[in-house]
């Protein structure tokens, strides 16, 4: 059993006007972004990439494991490697009758399709695994815990970074997705969550018109009381 070792953490308290013109700032901020399927082609230094992930990587996770594993390319057979076989697991989606029709119809305002040339056009795919279990030095397995929560977590926390620096993504969940372990080479012990290609908005780039839910909708206060 390894002893807790606790360090001091000490923020310095805020003002309430400063705390409010900062959420505020945030939610302003953040309220802006937008999933993004239509990218440029210029390209994106890696740095801005690896800062991005090193801000998905402080998120909080299950028994501080850390179970994931952020996969970036930008080299154009990897990228085309991926757009292919991911658009042929979205042509059974949508065309080989995988999809529910129910699904299809909720996509309908997406106006989403089989076709994915945002895989090869954005600069980057960055591929985020779900790491099941970790593998000790003698091989043995170590246990992971809230893996899809503490991963989910990650990835808002790395969607809030691009949106931050001025960049766009979209969370792409080609289904099933297990090609990306083959094409990237990762261990069994990984699992692909999801893949976000990253780059700049196409100048002509359009997203659906949608209405986001108010916070009356979402929000329910004292229910108890
Ligand atoms: N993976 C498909 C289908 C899709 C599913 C959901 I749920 C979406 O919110 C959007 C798309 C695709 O990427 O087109």
């Amino acid at each position: 059993m390894t002893e807790p070792s606790f360090i001091p953490y000490r923020p310095a308290r805020l003002p309430e006007t400063e705390m409010l013109q900062r959420a505020r700032e945030f939610h302003a901020l953040i309220e802006q972004r937008r999933s993004v399927r239509q990218f440029a082609p210029d390209p994106v230094p890696r740095e801005l990439i690896e800062l991005a992930i090193a801000t998905a990587s402080t998120a909080p996770s299950g028994a501080h494991r850390q179970p994931w594993r952020f996969v970036a390319v930008d080299d154009a057979a990897t990228k085309r490697a991926i757009r292919l076989a991911a658009e042929a697991e979205e042509r059974r989606f949508y065309e080989g009758g995988r999809a529910p029709a129910e699904w299809i119809e909720a996509l309908g305002p997406l106006g989403t399709r089989w076709e994915k040339p945002y895989l090869e056009v954005a600069p980057w795919l960055v591929v985020v695994f779900a790491e099941q279990h970790g593998v000790a030095a003698n091989g043995a397995s170590i246990q992971n815990y809230y893996v899809k929560e503490s991963v989910g977590i990650a990835c808002g926390f790395f969607i809030a970074a691009v949106h931050r620096m001025g960049l766009a993504t979209l969370p792409h969940t080609p289904s099933p997705m297990g090609f990306l372990s083959e094409i990237l080479r990762r261990p069994p012990n990984e699992k692909p969550y999801v893949l976000f290609p990253v780059g700049y908005p196409a100048l002509d780039a359009e997203v659906p018109n949608l209405r986001r839910k108010s916070l009356a909708e979402v929000a329910v206060w004292n229910p108890a009381s």
